[in-house]
């Protein structure tokens, strides 16, 4: 009785506890439609695969804490998941999202509602497809707000913008990663950079769709970078303008004033801009950082006008930010090297100061040997990637799944349950004195 009692009070507490830190966030509901759309850019028209028709893909918003439910509907041709890119979704990994890591594809004329789970990132992220090269037209921005109650560890900003850097490619992103594969080479380079889906001025058949940013003179911004190229890593500026970095994926740094950043693919950086120059328009600008000789990469530069509201004449020559070029490597350390966390009281930070072992990951393209020195590689070998001379297989079962269904298994074995194990055709099952329990194993 005893016993019982006290486990009715576990129970109760554990319960309570449930409530509690479930009460403490927003819930928010989204609704993603994938589709095919057209789009014309650079000159050139296709289809490619979007969130309800637009390239970026819509915004999550939510304050630090809340959940949101996105019911994924996919009318596409061919499978895919969606990651939310820096959410630690706190067990909750069923959905994150790598295809075959954490589920299998949502195939086409399905859905699949994810469960983000938001804990103690604030800042600006970003969801992408993560399935093949889908991430090139299918993602958008994750804009997470301080807590009900709170407010940043800066003054209050005017108002917020988000830039999203993308890449464009005028042939199918698919079809270009297939090729990629089967040849062994590098893929592709793209035809354009994007600033929020548009080319800009320098790039042909761009300069009527370049995206404009209104501000206001003596507002100060909070301007969300998100680099969702492909593949490069980017410088980005505003003409005339300074910026002062205040976060990065997420997380707050000490304030970093500079006239240009350098931002890696998936990552964020949150900017405070103050529109405190002569009313007139301005670039935004951004190309690639790449010091590797003989890389193949994109070598445009992305445009975005910044735009003062007011009366004044239109200039004749918009000035363009001044970046380094691209393959100043001293440029990127100089930026890199000033990154601090802000480690306050109220946003702390948790670095474990004690090593256990130390491991030595050597990060590299590969060369994988190719039959009768057919490929388009490195002596004619094919590319691959690999850490410590390995390369990773997705495989074509849905790994999480698999791992979970062995645990629940040899835990079952624990407390004699499992009397039989069957298992045919991708189908596991539990057997137990009066229930069966089947799971297919395979997507
Ligand atoms: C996407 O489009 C559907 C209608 O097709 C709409 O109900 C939904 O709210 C849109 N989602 C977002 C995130 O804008
Ligand atoms: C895109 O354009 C092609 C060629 O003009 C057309 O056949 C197709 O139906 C269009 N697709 C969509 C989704 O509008
Ligand atoms: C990749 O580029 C080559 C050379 O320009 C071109 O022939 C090929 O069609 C392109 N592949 C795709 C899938 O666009
Ligand atoms: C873009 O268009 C504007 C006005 O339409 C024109 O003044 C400007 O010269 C053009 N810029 C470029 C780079 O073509
Ligand atoms: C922006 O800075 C450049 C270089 O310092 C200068 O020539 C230009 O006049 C400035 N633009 C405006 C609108 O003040
Ligand atoms: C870079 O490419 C050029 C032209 O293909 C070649 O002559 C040169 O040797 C290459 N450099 C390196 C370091 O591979
Ligand atoms: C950029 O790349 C194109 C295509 O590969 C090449 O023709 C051009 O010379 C390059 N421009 C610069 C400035 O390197
Ligand atoms: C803008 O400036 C022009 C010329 O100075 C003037 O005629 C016009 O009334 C002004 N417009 C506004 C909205 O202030
Ligand atoms: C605009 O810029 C171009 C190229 O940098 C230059 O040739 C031209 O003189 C400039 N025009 C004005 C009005 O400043
Ligand atoms: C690289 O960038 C740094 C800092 O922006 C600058 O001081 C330096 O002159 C640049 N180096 C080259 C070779 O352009
Ligand atoms: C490689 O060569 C062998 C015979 O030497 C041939 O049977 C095979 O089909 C070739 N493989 C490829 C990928 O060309
Ligand atoms: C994931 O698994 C499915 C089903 O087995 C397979 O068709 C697909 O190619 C796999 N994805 C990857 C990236 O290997
Ligand atoms: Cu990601």
């Amino acid at each position: 009785m005893g016993n019982y009692n006290n486990m009715a009070f576990l129970v109760l507490a554990l319960v309570g506890f449930m409530f509690l830190s479930k009460a403490n966030g927003a819930i928010h509901y989204y609704y993603f439609h994938l589709q095919e759309t057209n789009f014309t850019k650079v000159c050139s028209t296709k289809s490619i695969l979007t969130v309800n028709g637009t390239f970026p893909g819509p915004t999550i918003t939510v304050n630090k804490g809340d959940t949101a439910f996105i019911n994924v509907h996919n009318q596409g041709y061919y499978g895919l998941t969606v990651h939310w890119h820096g959410v630690k979704n706190p067990r909750n990994p069923w959905s994150d999202g790598p295809e075959n890591i954490t589920q299998c594809p949502i195939q086409p004329g399905t859905s699949f509602t994810y469960e983000v789970i938001f804990s103690n990132e604030e800042g600006t992220l970003w969801w992408h497809a993560h399935s093949d090269w889908t991430r090139a037209t299918v993602h958008g921005a994750i804009v997470i707000l301080p807590a009900t109650g709170t407010t940043y560890p800066f003054a209050t900003p005017d108002a917020q913008e988000t830039v999203i850097l993308g890449s464009w490619f005028k042939g199918d992103v698919m079809e270009i990663l297939e090729e990629a594969l089967a040849e062994g080479g590098d893929p592709n380079v793209s035809d354009a950079f994007t600033i929020n889906g548009q080319p800009g001025a320098l790039y042909s058949c761009s300069n009527g769709t370049t995206y404009r940013w209104l501000v206001d003179y003596g507002k100060t911004y909070l301007l969300r970078v998100i680099n969702a190229v492909m593949n490069e890593e980017q410088f980005f500026g505003i003409a005339n303008h300074t910026l002062t970095v205040v976060a990065q994926d997420a997380s707050y740094i000490k304030p970093l004033t500079t006239s240009y950043i350098m931002i890696t693919p998936g990552q964020t950086m949150d900017i405070l801009v103050t529109a405190n120059q002569p009313p007139s328009q301005y670039y935004m600008a951004s190309h690639a950082f790449m010091d590797g000789i003989n890389v193949s990469h994109h070598n445009g530069t992305t445009t975005a006008i910044v735009q003062y509201n007011g009366n004044y004449s239109t200039p004749s020559n918009i000035s363009l930010p001044t970046l380094p070029a691209e393959a100043n490597s001293t440029a990127a350390d100089n930026f890199i090297k000033q990154i601090r966390a802000l480690a306050s009281k109220e946003h702390p930070i948790d670095v474990p100061l004690k090593i256990h072992s130390r491991m030595f990951i050597a990060v590299a393209v590969n060369e994988r040997i190719c039959a009768n020195s057919s490929c388009q590689g490195p002596d004619n070998n094919a590319l691959s990637a690999s850490l410590n001379n390995i390369s990773f297989v997705t495989p074509s079962v849905d790994v999480l799944q698999a791992y979970y269904q062995y645990v629940q298994f040899f835990s079952s074995i624990k407390q004699l349950l499992v009397i039989l194990i069957f298992y045919y055709d991708g189908y596991f099952c539990h057997f137990n004195n009066d229930s069966c329990k089947c799971y297919y194993f395979y997507c």
